[in-house]
C-alpha cells in the first residue's frame, strides 16, 4: 500500500470552530490511525482478520468510551471529540471504527446508562482500557429493521434467568468478553442482559464470506438455555427505547466517521489526479475531473457542517433521534457516492489494494446497512415531519 500522505481539506475553515482539546484529541487520533492503522490495514482487510494488536492504541486515544466519565475509565470528553475520533478511525477503516464504535456507544454506554453501579465498576474499567471487549446483540437473523419482533427470550429460574435464542450479524462478537444482549421476558417486555464469555451454552461463530468490513469480527451470537445469573440484568431501562437509545449515540458517531472516509478518498484522488498525466497534461487539469473533485468537496463540507452543528446539539443535550437519522443517512450516502466517483478518478489503479479508495467503497456498503438502514432512516425523518409511520 502507498504511504500515508493524507491531508484532511477544511475548506470552511471549520478547525476555527474547534477547541484546542478538540484539535489536539484529532490530531492525537490522526497520527496514530497515520502510525497504526494504514500501514497495516490492506493486509488485514484482505485476509479478513481484525488487527487485534491495535486493541491498546485505540484505547490510549481515548476511542473506548470518549464521553465516559473518567471514574469509569472512560476519557471524560464533549460529543465533538467523540465525533472527531470517530472520523479519524475510520479515514483509517470503517471496521477499526465499528470496533471502537460498538465498544463506546452500544457496551459501555448502555452500562454507564442502564447499569447498576457494581456493573459499571465491574466493566467499564476494562472495557475502556481494552483488557475486556463487548459487543450487542440486538439484530436477530428473522428481525432486521424490525428489532422490536425479536424472538430471544428469557425467564427466571430461581436466581438466575434461562436465555435462549440468537442473534446475527454482530460486529466483535468472535473475540468479545461480554455481549450486551436484548431479549424479551415472559411479558414479552424488552431487557438488557450481559451475558459474559464461558458462560454455559453461549456460543459466538464467525461469519465469512464478507466483501465489505473484512478488517472487523462479524458474529453470531446464540444461547442454548444460557443461565445469567440475576444480577447481569441491566435494571436501569426496559422496553425497545433502551437498545434504540444507544443507537443514537452509535450513529451520531457514524456521521463523523463517514466524513473520515470520504475524506480519504477525496484526498487520494486529488493526489493522483495532480500527478497523472495523460494527453500530455495532468488529468486534474480536465474539466471532468475537475467537475468531481470540486462536487466531492462541496459535499464532504456540507456533510462536516451537520456533523459539526448535530454535534452541539447533542452537547447540549437538545439532539432528536430524527436530526441524528438525518446525519447518519446523508452522511453515508455521501461518502459512498465519493467513493464511487474517486473510484474512477484513479482509473485501473483504483481498483487495487495500493490505494484505500476500493476498501472504503465496500466497507460502506455495511455502514449503509447497519445500525439502520438508509430506507429506515428516511422513514425516520418521513414519520418525523409527518406524524405517520410508513415503516409500520
Ligand atoms: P417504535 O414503536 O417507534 O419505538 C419503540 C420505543 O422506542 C422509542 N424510540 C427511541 N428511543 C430512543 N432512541 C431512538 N432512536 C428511538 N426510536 C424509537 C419510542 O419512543 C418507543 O418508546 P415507548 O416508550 O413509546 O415504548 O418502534 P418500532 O418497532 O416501530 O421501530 C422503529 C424503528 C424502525 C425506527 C426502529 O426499530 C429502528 O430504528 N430500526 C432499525 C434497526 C437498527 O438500527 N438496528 C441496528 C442494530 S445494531 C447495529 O447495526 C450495530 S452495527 C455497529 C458497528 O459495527 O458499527
Ligand atoms: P432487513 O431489515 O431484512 O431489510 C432488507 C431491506 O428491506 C433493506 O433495504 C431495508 O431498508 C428494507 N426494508 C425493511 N423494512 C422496510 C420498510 N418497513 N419499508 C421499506 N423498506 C424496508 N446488528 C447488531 O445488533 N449488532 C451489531 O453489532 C451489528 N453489526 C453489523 C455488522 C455488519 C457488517 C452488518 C452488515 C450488519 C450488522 N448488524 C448488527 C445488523 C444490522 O443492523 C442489520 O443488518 C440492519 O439493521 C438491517 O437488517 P437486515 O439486514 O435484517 O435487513
Amino acid at each position: 500500500m502507498k504511504p500515508d500522505l493524507f491531508e484532511a481539506p477544511d475548506y470552511y475553515n471549520l478547525d476555527d470552530l474547534l477547541t484546542e482539546e478538540h484539535k489536539l484529541v484529532r490530531d492525537a487520533a490522526r497520527s496514530w490511525v497515520k502510525r497504526e492503522v494504514s500501514p497495516i490495514i490492506e493486509e488485514y482487510a484482505q485476509r479478513a482478520e481484525f488487527p487485534n494488536q491495535i486493541i491498546k492504541g485505540l484505547a490510549e486515544i481515548g476511542a473506548f468510551g470518549p464521553y465516559i466519565p473518567e471514574t469509569y475509565g472512560g476519557a471524560g470528553l464533549d460529543q465533538i471529540s467523540y465525533g472527531l475520533i470517530m472520523q479519524e478511525i475510520e479515514r483509517g477503516d470503517s471496521g477499526v471504527r465499528s470496533t471502537a464504535s460498538v465498544q463506546s456507544s452500544l457496551v459501555m454506554y448502555p452500562i454507564w446508562k442502564y447499569g447498576s453501579e457494581e456493573q459499571k465498576k465491574k466493566f467499564l474499567p476494562k472495557l475502556a482500557s481494552g483488557e475486556f471487549m463487548g459487543c450487542f446483540g440486538l439484530t436477530e437473523p428473522d428481525h432486521g429493521s424490525n428489532p422490536g419482533g425479536m424472538t430471544t427470550n428469557f425467564k427466571a429460574n430461581g436466581d438466575h434467568y434461562i436465555l435462549n435464542g440468537a442473534k446475527m450479524w454482530i460486529s466483535n462478537a468472535p473475540f468479545a468478553d461480554v455481549a450486551v444482549v436484548w431479549a424479551k421476558n415472559e411479558e414479552g417486555r424488552v431487557h438488557g442482559l450481559l451475558v459474559e464469555r464461558g458462560m454455559e451454552g453461549f456460543s459466538t461463530p464467525e461469519t465469512h464470506n464478507k466483501w465489505s468490513l473484512r478488517a472487523s469480527a462479524t458474529g453470531e451470537l446464540i444461547f442454548d438455555n444460557v443461565k445469567i445469573p440475576k444480577e447481569n440484568i441491566l435494571p436501569g431501562k426496559s422496553g425497545l427505547g433502551a437498545p434504540l437509545s444507544c443507537l443514537d449515540s452509535a450513529r451520531f458517531g457514524i456521521a463523523w466517521g463517514a466524513i473520515g472516509a470520504a475524506m480519504d478518498c477525496y484526498d487520494t484522488a486529488l493526489r493522483y489526479a495532480k500527478e497523472r498525466i495523460q494527453f500530455d497534461k495532468p488529468i486534474a487539469a480536465t474539466q471532468l475531473q475537475q467537475k468531481k473533485l470540486a462536487e466531492m468537496l462541496t459535499e464532504i463540507t456540507k456533510a462536516q457542517l451537520m456533523a459539526w452543528r448535530l454535534g452541539v446539539l447533542r452537547e447540549e443535550g437538545k439532539a432528536t433521534s430524527a436530526q441524528i437519522s438525518m446525519a447518519k443517512r446523508n452522511n453515508v450516502d455521501m461518502a459512498i457516492k465519493i467513493a464511487r466517483e474517486a473510484r474512477q478518478v484513479l482509473g485501473g489503479m483504483g481498483i487495487t489494494g495500493e490505494y484505500s479508495i476500493m476498501r472504503h467503497m465496500m466497507n460502506l456498503e455495511s455502514v449503509i446497512t447497519y445500525e439502520g438502514t438508509h430506507d429506515i432512516h428516511l422513514l425516520i425523518t418521513g414519520y418525523d415531519i409527518t406524524g405517520h409511520a410508513a415503516f409500520k
